[in-house]
């Protein structure tokens, strides 16, 4: 049997301005703070005010906004986003969301995906790289959450100022080809690219060489995270901004308005043990 999950994608209106922020993994504080710096008020009981500053500013997260962090920081990451979800698209939608790697490999763990063999190895990755599986099989309330948040998450989205300016919005890079097409495989490079754990030693931009040999000097962006990067990485028409934040480094958005691109980060808040990694940097030449 297949296993097959639905596949969403969007077109975002020009007329809103967007804060694209990369991969959160638990850092609900930094979140928070970054949303804080472009305008966004949250009140006592933290949702995010509707008042005229916001009207119209859009949130989009690219993915990954659990594991990796602390079991409280995921429990609270994952209740700010839900409640604000719902709170910010009561009228029309100003929160949308991507589906990261982590979020899929979490939703098959816990909806038993027939197509997860379980095996020695699954296991262990389960509790090294997959924490959040845990902590939604104990509590039946936060993981009807997580399930609506991923019913509810896209798998690209597109905006379009005008011919010459518009931004192609996924978790992980992918090759061209892949690129806002609609079948299986297409999702699936959207979301995950090549293992950086399995090929220990090659450089990234040999593994993914085709994300700088696709590149173009235009403004026909493509923005994506995956990639734990020191800081934001941009090459031509390619953008990570990724940050690692949970590695202690920062929490980064991209900002859209009409046809200008601008980029803003906050610091790690240590509110939680960071992670570690060894980087391997993108567009490193
Ligand atoms: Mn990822």
């Amino acid at each position: 049997m297949k296993f097959t999950t639905s596949h969403k994608y969007a077109h975002l209106s020009s007329f809103d301005e967007y804060i694209i922020i990369g991969d959160v993994h638990g850092c609900v504080d930094e979140l928070q703070q970054l949303l804080i710096q472009n305008g966004f008020s949250i009140d006592a009981n933290g949702f995010i005010e509707l008042n005229s500053t916001i009207c119209s500013k859009s949130i989009v997260l690219l993915g990954d906004f659990i594991d990796k962090g602390n079991r409280e920081k995921i429990i609270e990451t994952i209740n700010f986003i839900y409640k604000n979800y719902y709170h910010l698209n009561q009228h029309r939608q100003q929160f949308y969301l991507l589906k990261g790697n982590h979020e899929e490999m979490v939703y098959r763990y816990i909806s038993n995906d027939p197509t997860l063999e379980i095996t020695a190895k699954r296991l262990e990755d389960k509790d090294k790289y997959y924490n959040t599986v845990a902590i939604l099989e104990k509590d039946f309330d936060l993981k009807k959450k997580f399930l609506e948040l991923y019913d509810e998450s896209y798998s690209w989205l597109q905006y379009r100022f005008s011919p010459n300016f518009s931004a192609i919005l996924t978790h992980a890079p992918c090759e061209v080809k892949y690129l806002g097409q609609n079948d299986d495989e297409s999702y699936a490079k959207m979301i995950k690219c090549a293992s950086r754990s399995k090929n220990k030693g090659i450089k990234l931009d040999e593994l993914l060489s085709y994300v700088y040999e696709e590149a173009e000097e235009n403004q026909n962006y493509h923005i994506f995270g995956h990639l734990s990067q020191p800081n934001i990485r941009k090459y031509k028409n390619r953008v990570c901004i990724d940050t690692s934040v949970i590695y202690g480094d920062t929490l980064s958005c991209a900002i859209i308005k009409e046809d200008q691109l601008t980029f803003d980060s906050t610091p790690f808040q240590k509110k939680q043990k960071s992670a570690t990694q060894e980087y391997n940097i993108l567009f490193d030449f």
